[in-house]
């Protein structure tokens, strides 16, 4: 049938070398990641608006704290994403929904518009737009392991330039293809990038923080977050690789399309290996977790960025990979077909 075809040609793929001429096309590649990077202009609008929300709610509360996370902060984002900030508040008298409400009010009374506090929702936020710089943004209450997830992708992206590069492309491949749509059973923004990261850890282009002689310590809930985060002293990590972004993204779209046990693997950033389901006891349903594709959070580690995967996206997404896998293996033009839209 099908299935066992389909195996064969995935078993037959496994160890196909990659097109000789590769290299060729990664100055279109790179100039699609350029057109996507945010310019400074915008930057610093992102880094205003923090200012001045910090400003507004701290007068109301002077010991909570504002941060920026996800993709405006992790270096991550592309021109126009959207900014997602945190508000850290010790209030234990408060539930998170009536932070949210009292929130909503601080910023009526501080002049922004479009407030929306949206307390029902599987995380509260509250929306709004600042008509100075004109942006909009959502706000969130205590949700510090993305702040800290969101440093540890930022310290990643500073040792190898090659890994934003591979990262943006991916992303943009992924939103054209409509497989970055979590809530619809495919994959986040943030799990595509930790996929990045754990294939250029294989390619000794990244090292492992978290195996490292911690430097940046905070326990956050239960977990403990502790990793090497003095980045700068190994931006020569990678320098004996001249492995170029389209050879990258050959050999990304290689490993998920044809290299990848899906029945018994699971990567981890925090490892920087593949470990096994059956160490993690995540070979069975449970709940509502597949683990059909199995992505290791790097700090909480009990969850799987990949159990919004059920059987039918599952198929979709190997598929699509397959898809990308034989476009950077035989058109004549991949940095054009790659992103040809579903
Ligand atoms: P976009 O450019 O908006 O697509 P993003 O990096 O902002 O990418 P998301 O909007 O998916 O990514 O998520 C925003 C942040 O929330 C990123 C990460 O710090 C955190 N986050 C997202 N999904 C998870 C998850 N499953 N577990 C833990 N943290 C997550
Ligand atoms: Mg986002």
């Amino acid at each position: 049938g099908h299935h066992v075809s389909s195996q064969r040609i995935r078993f037959q793929r496994r160890n196909r070398p990659c097109r000789y001429d590769i290299d060729r096309f990664a100055p279109s590649f790179l100039s699609i990641f350029e057109s996507l990077v945010p310019s400074q202009d915008e930057i610093a609008k992102q880094k205003q608006l923090l200012t001045s929300l910090s400003r507004i709610i701290n007068k109301e509360w002077p010991n909570s704290k504002l941060y920026l996370y996800g993709s405006c902060a992790n270096s991550f984002g592309f021109s126009n994403s959207d900014i997602d900030l945190c508000l850290s508040i010790d209030d234990k008298e408060m539930s998170k929904v009536d932070i949210i409400l009292k929130l909503a009010d601080i910023l009526h009374a501080g002049n922004l518009q479009n407030i929306q506090p949206l307390t029902r929702a599987r995380v509260p936020i509250v929306k709004l737009m600042d008509p100075e710089t004109g942006l909009s943004c959502d706000i969130c209450v205590n949700n510090l392991l993305a702040v800290i997830n969101t440093k540890l992708l930022r310290d990643y992206a500073q040792i190898d330039i090659r890994l934003r590069q591979l990262a943006f492309i991916v992303k943009h491949w992924a939103k054209s293809r409509r497989v970055n749509e979590a809530y619809q059973g495919t994959l986040s923004s943030y799990a595509y990038v930790i996929m990045c990261i754990h294939l250029l850890q294989l390619r000794r282009i990244l090292p492992c923080l978290q195996e490292m002689e911690a430097t940046y310590f905070v326990t956050v809930d239960e977990s403990n977050c502790a990793y090497f985060d003095q980045v700068d002293k190994l931006n020569n990590y990678g320098a004996h690789s001249r492995d170029t972004v389209s050879r990258l993204l050959w050999a990304f779209f290689h490993y998920w399309a044809y290299e990848h046990d899906y029945t018994r693997d699971v990567i981890s950033i925090r490892t920087g290996r593949i470990i096994s389901k059956e160490r993690k006891d995540w070979t069975r349903r449970v709940g509502n977790d597949r683990h059909l594709i199995c992505i290791e959070d790097p700090f909480e580690t009990s969850h799987d960025l990949g159990r919004v995967v059920d059987k039918f996206t599952i198929k979709i997404l190997r598929e699509e990979f397959e898809r990308a896998a034989n476009i950077l293996q035989f058109d004549p033009n991949p940095s054009v077909t790659l992103f040809e839209p579903y």
